[in-house]
């Protein structure tokens, strides 16, 4: 506690400067939220420093957006405004030429810097347990100054039905930290009431981050947009999210002080270190899920609970171990970047079938510990690599909703980000490779990702790191580890993995899909 607020006083008074600068991140800007703004459905602002709409003719225009429909919305109730993102809110923004962008055009793609967004820099994101103590304290001091900071971005607190479709909606203030918490939720969250041809209400998924093709490319661009909010409100334009290679490990070695902190047996497994204070935003899965309510917690709203952590708690044997190297191996074994059955359950959202599907593997719904590539329940496993990991944490990080409230979901989501790099060098995959139809909603190739502002596709991320402006220490440009020993391990296990023969659908389980990680 002690050393938290000496070092974040200093963090503090020397970074006082960045915090006079426009941050922009995703949801809505605050300039947009006005009731004339949002009933004109034009959100095209003045950039700070210029004097026209989008940054003028040099950066940007105002145009209509072009419209992507998403598939389903008939019978579903309860959050049009993500099956139609962000049209709901607006239909005009700021079309950036060249390498400027944000909502006003004010700001430059990732990779690029400089006024005129036309020098390229490229950032490296380190192991977390390479990196000297003094570089992990500043990793985590950004952190708190995010909490500190207010975003100008603002979240609504209204539901659809009680928007008046857009126009009306109520917003609320967040702090930089929350607010990329609050999207994971948002964008997962499950509040849709379906009704049946037989009249009875049924809740049903709709997760337009997990589960699907998108999963990878969201949560690229999430990491990016978070990061590039941590580089704002530090002031530190070189700052990086650390990632945690989890494979092999024999338990959590970045769950102590050091690093992201211990956990509090005599305390219902509470935190001990430097975020030993931070609370949980929308666990509430009562009202969130059951009752269908929006989560407008408060950080300031000590009923909250803190954030939990018991690494290997878990009941289950196959979730108290964290995945193996032969695992990842195995998944990057497998071409196919996802493979997507025709056997969708519409009301359950569910996509685990897919199987020898990259992105599946690596998600965790197909099996890469037994080498199978099918659909985990089929080999008795719950969930393997990045889900294996969040249920391996047992609290906080182990529900969608809350999994981003720990600082834990940034170490991780970066490993899993350096995985799928690996991937993508391995293959020379270009976006043709992302599925263009019968895809779950939100995770077409095309698709606007919610609920990022300005919008992005899936399209647009499904790219090599170096276009975005970083990439990831220890591996070359064919994704493959520096180091002699790992890379000749690698190659070899990597070449030598039998091929994954896909399942015909007649063979899988029924009882599969009935899972649930909202609420089991
Ligand atoms: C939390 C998440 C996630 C998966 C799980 C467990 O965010 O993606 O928990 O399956
Ligand atoms: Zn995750």
């Amino acid at each position: 506690m002690i050393e938290r607020a000496s070092s974040y006083h200093f963090v503090l008074t020397s970074c006082l400067f960045a915090l006079l600068f426009h941050r922009h991140h995703a949801l809505l800007p605050e300039t947009c939220v006005s009731s004339d703004i949002l009933s004109s459905k034009e959100c095209c602002p003045v950039a700070s420093g210029t004097t026209e709409q989008c940054g003028g003719p040099g950066r940007g225009r105002c145009e209509d957006l072009q419209v992507q429909v998403m598939d389903v919305t008939d019978g579903f109730d309860g959050d049009t405004e993500r099956f139609q993102w962000p049209t709901t809110f607006f239909n005009r923004t700021c079309h950036c030429f060249g390498n400027f962008a944000g909502a006003d055009c004010g700001k430059c793609k990732f990779g690029w810097t400089g006024p005129d967004c036309d020098v390229q820099k490229q950032r490296i994101r380190r192991n977390i347990l390479e990196m000297d103590q003094d570089d992990v304290d500043k990793f985590k001091l950004y952190l708190q100054l995010a909490k500190d900071t207010v975003s100008d971005y603002m979240i609504p607190t209204t539901l659809y039905q009680d928007m008046d479709d857009g126009r009306n909606p109520q917003f609320n203030e967040i702090n930089v930290y929350d607010e990329f918490a609050w999207y994971h939720y948002y964008v997962a969250r499950q509040n849709l009431v379906q009704t049946t041809t037989n009249n009875t209400n049924i809740a049903v998924f709709a997760d337009f981050a997990h589960k699907g093709p998108a999963f990878l490319t969201w949560h690229r661009a999430y990491l990016l947009t978070w990061e590039r909010a941590l580089q704002e409100v530090s002031g530190d334009d070189d700052f990086t999210i650390p990632y945690w290679d989890w494979a092999g490990e024999d338990n959590c070695t970045v769950c102590t002080d050091e690093y992201l902190g211990g956990s509090d047996a005599t305390n219902n497994h509470t935190l001990t270190g430097f975020f030993e204070e931070w609370r949980t935003l929308c666990a509430d899965f009562g009202n969130l899920t059951d009752r269908g309510q929006l989560c407008t917690n408060n950080v300031n709203d000590s009923s909250l609970p803190f954030l939990t952590r018991n690494p290997g708690g878990d009941d289950r044997p196959e979730l108290q171990k964290l995945p193996s190297k032969e695992a990842v191996y195995y998944a990057l074994s497998v071409r196919d970047y996802d493979n997507i059955p025709h056997d969708y359950d519409n009301l359950q959202n569910d996509w685990k079938q897919s199987h020898c599907s990259f992105r599946n593997l690596l998600e965790g719904f197909a099996d890469s510990e037994y080498r199978t590539g099918h659909h985990v329940g089929a080999v008795g496993g719950a969930s393997q690599l990045h889900n294996s990991v969040h249920l391996y944490m047992n609290g906080t990080m182990s529900l969608v909703p809350t999994s981003a409230n720990d600082p834990m979901f940034l170490v991780h989501h970066a490993n899993v980000d350096r995985i799928f790099e690996k991937w993508l060098r391995r293959y020379n995959a270009s976006p043709d490779a992302f599925p263009t139809d019968s895809t779950p909603t939100g995770h077409n190739r095309y698709s606007y990702m919610v609920p990022f502002f300005p919008v992005y596709t899936n399209d647009e991320f499904f790219q090599r790191s170096e276009h975005f402006g970083y990439t990831y220490e220890g591996i070359d440009d064919q994704g493959l580890p520096l180091d002699p020993n790992e890379r000749a391990q690698e190659l070899m296990a990597v070449d030598q993995m039998e091929k994954c023969e896909p399942l015909s659908t007649s063979a899988e389980d029924p009882s599969l899909g009935k899972q649930s990680y909202w609420s089991d």
